[in-house]
């Protein structure tokens, strides 16, 4: 589908959506960007981009709730690429920092073309491991992972990107290094599940619990990266 029918679609769905224009005011872009940091409702995290007429592309970003009807067009032509803007939380974990492989895992996630928001090394305590992985309070292996986690410093990290969640879990691999693809982190860089050096959000919601339970929504830098207005049109 040519980009400009869909650009047209897209446009058409956000005129038709709640009186929101497709050409965003600065002051409204504002309003979004505080949402996106906040982290204050799902909807807000996702975002997708009218780029009719766009003369600076990467400054238009406009609710994914306002755009359902052209959401549903899009699921259905596969060449159509879902264009959304979200955050997801990534951490090193003991392992990875150990190995002196902080560098290694940055770079893979900046390479791509991704923006860091945010990061710190911290020692979790073994309480804000189980936190973290609270969904997986009932497996065997949780105790174990726990400690481990909380064995020594991690890096927390924040990305932002088109399709970060869901990418970045492509560039991190299976869970268990042995399925693991090479190229990915985890198919290059490890052997064992329990030693499987990064983490990363699984979905959206996730992606919001996580980043909400590891940062203070004023440690989420809001900037234009130089890169942008290469990597977007
Ligand atoms: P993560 O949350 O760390 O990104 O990993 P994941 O989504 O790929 O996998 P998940 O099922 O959430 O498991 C969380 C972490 O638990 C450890 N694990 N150990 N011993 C085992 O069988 C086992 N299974 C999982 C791994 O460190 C995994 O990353
Ligand atoms: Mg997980």
């Amino acid at each position: 589908m040519a980009r400009a029918r869909l650009a047209t679609v897209v446009a058409a769905a956000a005129r038709a959506a709640a009186g929101v224009r497709p050409a965003i005011s600065a002051e409204s872009r504002a309003a979004l960007a505080t949402a996106v940091r906040k982290g204050s409702s799902a909807a807000a995290t996702s975002f997708v981009r009218a780029s009719a007429g766009s003369q600076s592309g990467y400054s238009r970003w406009l609710p994914a709730a306002a755009f359902l009807p052209a959401a549903v067009y899009m699921a259905q032509d596969p060449t159509v690429e879902a264009a959304e803007l979200e955050r997801t939380f990534i951490a090193i974990k003991p392992d990875g920092v150990q190995r002196g492989l902080i560098s290694e895992i940055v770079g893979r996630f900046e390479r791509k073309g991704y923006k860091l928001v945010a990061i710190k090394l911290i020692v979790p305590t073994k309480e804000f491991a189980a936190q973290h992985y609270d969904d997986l309070k009932e497996r065997p292996f949780f105790n174990g992972l726990c400690d481990f986690l909380s064995s020594g410093p991690v890096v927390a990290m924040v990305w932002e990107g088109q399709g970060v969640i869901k990418y970045g879990r492509k560039l991190i691999g299976a869970t268990s290094p042995q399925a693991s693809e090479p190229g990915t982190i985890r198919g290059d860089l490890c052997v064992q599940v329990s030693r499987n050096i990064i983490h990363g959000s699984d979905g959206p919601e996730t992606a919001v619990a996580e980043i909400g339970l590891w940062f203070k929504p004023e440690e989420l830098i809001t900037y234009t990266h130089n890169a942008e207005k290469w990597l977007y049109e």
